[in-house]
């Protein structure tokens, strides 16, 4: 059963009616609908590796140039995917609902482009535009919303053969971002997909690579969390000033297109839970509906197309 009935949709929208304080659980499930691939599950390889295995320093360390290619292509897919409605739903449930505090796993830019308020959203694993020294004890760089696509020259997608998914349409970030739709999900590349180990990647050189411009002798790396890596002390402190202000609770948490799999992400449920909200959790995956207790929602599909409708 997909959970969903319409008298699930009422009494979810009799209590969201109800509620002040909210906390949104964001994955990447909500930006599956903008064209742009989950970490577990279909789409989860770049060429042949498993994403999450790039995701660590130990990685970055080994092979600069090769997840530098990885998140170089990322940050291309993503800026020039569009928010889809559910990205902009929340945003419009934020400026409805001051105490209503958004966790996004997600990295792709998506919530912040519809307008989804910076105060009331926390990046918890970072951004694919922000840029940071690789040298954490010393120098301390780090550069915010850097859309430069590609960042430096040498990170520039191939051009060549018949890719069926090109297109020569170039889109650019600003205010007027539309919904995406069911014609444009599929996000254009421009040049070859490299996420297809069929393309050969090109060498590139150490010295080519995005270098520190403080310190001047490490490379810079993508400012995402990576595994082993605490999350940004100043955001888990923000998180914890809102769920536990004394005297008060949580009424609502929404857990939208995550597996739930990663930590301390994924914690913040049981923590609101404790609080006193009730949860809703919004995923393509039946799997993900187990364990909520008889209180709880499931709707089961997407969140591109049921968050709009929820939070009407
Ligand atoms: C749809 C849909 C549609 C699809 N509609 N739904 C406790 C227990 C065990 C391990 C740990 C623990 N605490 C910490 C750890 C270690 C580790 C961890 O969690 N490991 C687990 C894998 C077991 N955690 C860490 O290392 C974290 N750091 C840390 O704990 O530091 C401690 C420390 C303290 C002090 C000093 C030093 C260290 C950091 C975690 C960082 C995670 N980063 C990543 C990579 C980012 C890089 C990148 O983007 O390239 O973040 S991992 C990857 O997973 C990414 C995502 O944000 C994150 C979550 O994934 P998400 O969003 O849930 O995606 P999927 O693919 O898993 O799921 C998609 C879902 O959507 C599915 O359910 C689909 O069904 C659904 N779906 N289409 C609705 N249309």
């Amino acid at each position: 059963t997909t959970g969903i009935t319409q008298s699930s949709i009422d009494s979810f929208h009799a209590h969201l009616s109800q509620s002040t304080r909210i906390v949104a659980l964001l994955g990447a499930g909500l930006s599956a609908s903008s064209g742009l691939p989950t970490f577990r599950g279909a789409g989860g390889l770049w060429r042949t590796h498993d994403a999450t295995s790039l995701a660590t320093p130990e990685a970055f360390g080994r092979d600069p140039a090769f997840v530098w290619q990885f998140y170089s292509y990322r940050r291309h897919m993503a800026l020039n995917a569009k928010p889809n409605a559910a990205h902009y739903a929340l945003a419009e449930l934020s400026r409805q609902k001051p105490a209503f505090l958004t966790l996004s796993q997600n990295v792709d830019g998506l919530s912040p482009r519809a307008g989804h308020p910076a105060q009331q959203l926390q990046l918890l694993h970072g951004s694919l535009y922000d840029v940071k020294c690789f040298d954490q004890r010393g120098c301390g760089y780090i550069e915010r919303n850097n859309f430069t696509d590609p960042i430096v020259p040498s990170l520039a997608i191939p051009q060549g053969g018949q890719d069926p998914t090109a297109s020569a349409e170039q889109l650019e970030i600003d205010s007027s971002d539309q919904v995406a739709t069911g014609t444009d999900t599929n996000p254009l590349i421009q040049g070859l997909d490299i996420s297809d180990d069929k393309h050969a990647l090109p060498s590139i050189p150490l010295h080519d690579l995005p270098r520190c411009p403080r310190c001047k002798h490490q490379l810079l790396r993508p400012g995402i969390v990576w595994f082993g890596e605490a999350l940004p002390s100043q955001t888990l402190a923000e998180i914890d000033t809102f769920i536990k202000k004394p005297g008060t609770t949580i009424d609502l948490m929404l857990v939208i297109g995550t597996s739930s799999a990663v930590w301390p992400a994924a914690g913040y449920t049981e923590i609101a839970r404790n609080r006193g909200a009730r949860v809703a959790v919004i995923n393509m995956d039946p799997e993900s509906g187990r364990g909520l207790e008889a209180d709880d929602w499931f709707f089961c599909g997407d969140a591109a197309e049921i968050v709009p409708e929820l939070l009407r």
